[in-house]
């Protein structure tokens, strides 16, 4: 089944304060989020496991394909539909060859070149980014811009999706992009009533 990349949520703790992870991200699924990706950089491997097998029954609860960011071992032991690592994570190709052929794998670029490798190296899709300022990540370089994203759009045919910064005042721009999508954390998870967030941003995305 193809996936549906147009609103893909990236899980944040830090963002939500004090509300409860689990039931922000069931609001997030109720709003239409279309692929969640778990997203945990302080949890203990233990920890991060038994919050993967909650969240990946919450997705499928919704018919929503389930990601873990960066945890080959995670991602293998809860039998998750996919992996997304970065630029200094494990190598692409021994990613795939671990996840296997049928897992979903994406891969953050912020140049043509690294999509084009990513493209040519096992990647299924690319989070191209950041598009602009955010504050939700700290180690990153400088926003690729709507110009960058459309070229990287142009040079690969596996899906892309955006990341960075994307909130409804720019998603009708981001979309003319050609791109398949957008990942967010704080146009969602940052607003007070996630689930209508991620509503308007969908009605938003398919009315661009
Ligand atoms: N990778 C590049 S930018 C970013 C990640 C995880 C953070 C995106 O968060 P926001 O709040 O949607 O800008
Ligand atoms: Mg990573």
């Amino acid at each position: 089944m193809p996936v549906d990349y147009r609103l893909y949520l990236v899980n944040d703790r830090k963002i939500l304060g004090t509300r409860n992870l689990i039931q922000s991200i069931a609001e997030a699924l109720e709003g239409g989020v279309t692929i969640l990706q778990l997203r945990e950089k302080e949890l203990s491997s233990l920890d991060f496991y038994h919050l993967a097998v909650q969240m990946k029954e919450l997705a499928h609860s919704y018919q929503v394909p389930f990601m873990i960011n960066d945890r080959l071992d995670i991602a293998l032991a809860v039998d998750a539909d996919g992996l997304h690592i970065g630029q200094e994570d494990l190598p692409l190709t021994v990613a795939r060859k671990l996840l296997g052929p049928d897992k979903i794998l994406g891969y953050s670029v912020s140049t043509l070149e690294e999509a084009l490798y990513g493209e040519q190296n096992g990647a299924d899709y690319l989070g191209a980014g950041p598009v602009f300022w955010t504050g939700s990540k700290t180690d990153i370089g400088e926003p690729i811009g709507l110009a960058c994203l459309q070229k990287i759009n142009q040079a690969v045919s596996i899906p892309v999706v955006g990341i960075g910064g994307i909130k409804t005042a720019n998603l009708p721009a981001v979309k003319s992009t050609g791109i398949d999508g957008v990942s967010l954390i704080s146009a969602i998870l940052g607003q007070e009533d996630i689930e209508n967030a991620a509503r308007n941003l969908l009605n938003l995305w398919n009315a661009s």
